[in-house]
């Protein structure tokens, strides 16, 4: 009577172990179709392949766009409500994200030190700090010339091509243009060396002529050093003192437009590549 007892209570104690097996494995087996399914569900709706251009809020921006790029509401035209469309603000600059005429430029969404407009460019995510998840923000990986979509320490080149003849400044990082503007080259006879440099110095403050000079620039911003000419050194440099930017005017540097060159002079680091033609 003993023993029976106890051989049921064995019997009873493995069905106990029993059940909760079948179950995990009966759940088990479903898993891996609820998670197909849910994955299926997921590619028929951003899938740019199944539904290449689906603007269900008819703002000038794809769903897939929105929801991966812009991070703004596909089913809301205006996400931010100042009165512009989403696919508007992009077009010209602006943040959807943000009311008013607030520059991507001008906005560091998730805080990591690079900007809306930088990260849209690299093809970062607006809204995570840590992209690639390796522990290094965005912006500290662009800054040091990084792949901020890499874990692995994989660099990739920085370049500046600056051309003379369309009087335009472009910068890259790898394949992606991270500025594009009108510049002021050297005139006719103080022209601006042509060919292969490399960033040799960044000079935060600086002055253009004085003693000597028929011109005196003071306190002059943002001067990235490329070349030593007959004349002395070459910069990409910010310049105030006019807004003809587009022609010819300097004395054989680079004019940028101080809305454009705070960036590139931040961006830029000694040994970036400048190519000018
Ligand atoms: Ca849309
Ligand atoms: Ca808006
Ligand atoms: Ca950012
Ligand atoms: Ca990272």
């Amino acid at each position: 009577m003993k023993t029976k007892k106890a051989k049921s209570r064995t019997i009873r104690g493995a069905a106990v172990l029993v059940w909760p097996v079948a179950v995990f494995l009966l759940l088990g087996a479903g898993w891996p179709t609820q998670a197909v399914k849910a994955a299926d569900k997921n590619t028929t709706v951003v899938s740019p392949a199944a539904a290449p251009a689906q603007d269900a809020d008819g703002d000038g921006l794809t769903d897939v766009e929105e929801t991966n790029i812009y991070k703004t509401d596909p089913n809301k035209p205006d996400t931010d409500g100042d009165g512009f469309r989403d696919g508007d603000e992009i077009k010209n600059g602006f943040s959807p994200r943000h009311a008013g005429q607030v520059r991507l430029a001008d906005v560091d969404s998730d805080k990591d030190y690079l900007n809306d407009a930088w990260e849209i460019a690299a093809g970062t995510d607006l809204l995570n700090p840590d992209t690639d998840g390796d522990k290094y923000l965005d912006g500290t990986e662009i800054a040091a010339g990084y792949d901020p979509r890499n874990p692995q320490p994989v660099k990739k080149q920085k370049r500046i091509e600056v051309s003379l003849a369309k009087q335009r400044l472009t910068y890259y990082f790898g394949d992606a243009v991270f500025g594009s503007f009108p510049i002021s080259s050297g005139v006719r006879t103080m022209p601006t060396p042509k060919g292969d440099f490399s960033v040799l110095a960044k000079v935060p403050v600086k002055t253009y002529g004085g003693r000597g000079y028929n011109f005196y620039f003071p306190n002059t911003k943002w001067n990235l050093q490329f070349a030593t000419a007959k004349q002395g050194r070459v910069y990409i440099h910010g310049a105030y003192w006019h807004n003809k930017f587009g022609q010819p005017m300097s004395h054989g540097c680079v004019n940028v437009a101080y809305a454009n060159m705070e960036d590139l002079y931040w961006w830029a680091q000694v040994g970036t590549p400048v190519h000018v033609e």
